[in-house]
């Protein structure tokens, strides 16, 4: 297919450095510390959290893409063909192609931060889908995204997958749903990853797995603070932790200072006792009602489930 890249993001390395230091320097002036899980994604970051999407304890990775693989005759009567796909942080695109054999889309717009991992996946998209149009944008799908306008006359599929919905609070989860309702307009679809709540032990296995993954990727954002803002963190002296908070139905990581220590960070310096933490993400999990009332909330209804019950995970298709 015919590549055509759109860049909008501020690639500018000294906007992305200032955010940074912006959100690590009021996270960690906080009483409960915490930093926002975006950071944890620079390169190193974004390769351990591939392998951890190949580990046995965590499930909704093979359980979204056994669904697609079950369902994708379902999906596609309920979806039609000649849609532009545009698909909200596809970073590696793996299971992106069982949709497009499926749908017989009209075009593919991934949008994704990473532009290395964009392009990529673009090439290798387009070398196998020859004949359809790959518009890669990159940029933030949490902000406003100007969609190419070879697609402005196309219906559009939204396609979210890997339940990263999941990693916003409430409000913002809303926020960007009624933007992409917005931006995909009347008539579309969005083909939605939601993670179910289950049993804690399935949940915290799944977050803090024997082999370390996770616990690696988790520590990589101080190691990401030491190398970027002049850090002196011991980082061998924080403990990984995923806990579930049940009030607030989500998987929270926290890196846990294992004793008494005081560190500088962009010139500040900071102090944490023994057991104090820095709170790096949350991962909310939603029930059929919840995710239909969330749905519902951000302006989509919905129109389809597929799901698995063990572990249990969702694909939800929903119309504007
Ligand atoms: C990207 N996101 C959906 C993952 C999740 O499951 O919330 C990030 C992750 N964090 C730890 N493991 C995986």
């Amino acid at each position: 297919g015919v590549v055509r890249h759109l860049r909008q993001v501020d690639a500018d390395a000294a906007g992305v450095d200032t955010a940074f230091r912006a959100d690590v320097r009021a996270g960690l002036s906080q009483a409960q510390k915490a930093i926002p899980a975006r950071w944890l994604y620079d390169a190193t970051g974004s390769a351990l959290f591939e392998d951890i999407t190949a580990l046995p304890e965590y499930y909704p990775t093979r359980s979204e893409t056994d669904l697609l693989k079950r369902h994708a005759a379902a999906m596609a009567a309920a979806i039609g063909p000649g849609r532009a796909v545009v698909e909200l942080g596809s970073g590696s695109a793996t299971k992106t192609p069982l949709l497009l054999d499926a749908i017989a889309p009209a075009a593919y717009v991934p949008v994704d931060l990473s532009g290395t991992m964009l392009r990529d996946s673009a090439a290798d998209l387009a070398a196998r889908f020859p004949g359809l149009p790959v518009y890669p944008v990159e940029a933030d799908f949490t902000q406003r995204v100007l969609l190419p306008r070879e697609i402005a006359a196309l219906p559009k599929l939204g396609f979210f997958p890997g339940s990263t919905i999941g990693n916003m609070v409430a409000a913002s989860a809303v926020d960007l749903l009624r933007n992409w309702r917005a931006a995909l307009g009347d008539g579309s679809r969005l083909l939605i990853g939601i993670d179910r709540i289950k049993d804690r032990a399935t949940l915290t296995a799944a977050y803090d797995d024997p082999a370390g993954v996770t616990a690696a990727f988790n520590r990589n954002l101080l190691e990401r603070i030491n190398r970027e803002l002049e850090g002196d963190i011991a980082i061998e002296n924080f403990l990984h932790r995923a806990v579930w908070n049940d009030a607030q139905a989500r998987i929270e990581m926290h890196l846990v200072a294992a004793c008494d220590m005081a560190f500088t960070v962009d010139g500040q310096r900071y102090r944490m006792a023994k057991g104090e933490t820095i709170h790096s993400e949350n991962s909310h999990k939603y029930g059929p009602r919840d995710a239909s009332l969330l749905l519902r909330a951000g302006g989509w209804t919905p129109l389809a489930t597929w799901d698995d019950a063990d572990p249990a995970f969702a694909l939800i298709l929903a119309e504007a």
